[in-house]
């Protein structure tokens, strides 16, 4: 496991040790992501334990995280630009494609960088006082940790473009209406949330998981034919799996406790 540092926390928590939680810990820099901090994160989504099922990743202090360390942005030439973003996007590349699905808990600022790593999760949880923005547009840069290709994904080109051209922020409702979070909960709520739900995706079965990571995002961006073919052949391997057939037989035999029930 890749150790804590000075600016980055992981704690593997539950009962089985099936949760990690990672937090950004540099709140006098509002979780500003450094190179240093950029790589900690990609060491800790390709090193977690292989008991962890579920991840919760957050930010202490007021805010979840405030992008890019601007002090770090000094003159760099056109291949130095291009291999910083690609750190970014080997890192955000680690959490979205990592071992198990990550819950982003949200609060305070979710700007720049920090929107494209909350991007990078799989479930974003925010709070009443979170607030959404991409101030790269008043900053004379562009977007470069892969927020072009996911954030687009969330709320639209039109919407992304709107953001970056006239400095709009967002609030936390109107951002889970646009899809920025698919929960939102009372101010001081999300981390607590997070947990809950990563307790729950810890105790799904590992494949299905896995499938939801890697299979689906693809699956959708592939044209209808293929996308067809490569569901069926993943959900021929999820229920291949003996786990599967263990929970299907428990269900039908009334003692699995996971009827659907109404929202
Ligand atoms: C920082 C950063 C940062 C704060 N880099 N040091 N991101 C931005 O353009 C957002 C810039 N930050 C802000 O707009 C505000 O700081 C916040 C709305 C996030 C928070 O406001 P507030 O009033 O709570 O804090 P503050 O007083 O503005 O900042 C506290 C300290 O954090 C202060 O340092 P201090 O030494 O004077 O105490 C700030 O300088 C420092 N700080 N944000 C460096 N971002 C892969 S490409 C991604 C491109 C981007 O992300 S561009 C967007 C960058």
């Amino acid at each position: 496991m890749a150790p804590s540092s000075k600016d980055l926390s992981v704690e593997i928590t539950g009962k089985k040790k099936e949760i990690a939680v990672v937090r950004l810990t540099r709140p006098a820099k509002r979780n500003a992501l450094s190179d240093g901090l950029v790589a900690a994160l990609r060491d800790a989504f390709q090193n977690l334990p292989a008991s962890v099922r579920a991840a919760v990743i957050d930010g202490e202090g007021e805010h979840f995280c405030a992008g890019l360390d601007l002090s770090e942005l000094k003159e760099r030439d056109a291949g130095e630009g291009m291999h910083h973003s690609r750190s970014w996007h080997a890192a955000l590349d680690a959490v979205q494609f990592g071992p198990v699905p990550v819950v982003a808990a949200l609060h305070g600022a979710v700007v720049g960088g920090g929107l494209e790593l909350a991007s990078a999760a799989h479930i974003r949880v925010a709070d009443d006082t979170t607030f959404y923005a991409l101030p790269e547009g008043t900053r004379g840069i562009f977007v470069g940790g892969g927020g072009s290709v996911r954030i687009p994904k969330l709320i639209g080109v039109a919407r992304m473009t709107d953001m970056m051209l006239t400095g709009r922020v967002y609030n936390a409702e109107d951002g889970e209406r646009l899809g920025f979070a698919q929960y939102r909960v009372p101010a001081g709520g999300a981390f607590d949330k997070a947990m809950e739900l990563a307790a729950r995706i810890a105790t799904n079965a590992p494949l299905t998981n896995y499938a939801l990571m890697h299979a689906l995002p693809r699956i959708a961006e592939q044209p209808a034919d293929h996308g067809f073919m490569t569901e069926a052949l993943i959900s021929a391997i999820a229920q291949s799996a003996p786990e599967a057939k263990a929970r299907v037989r428990d269900f039908l035999a009334g003692k699995a406790g996971t009827k659907v029930k109404r929202g």
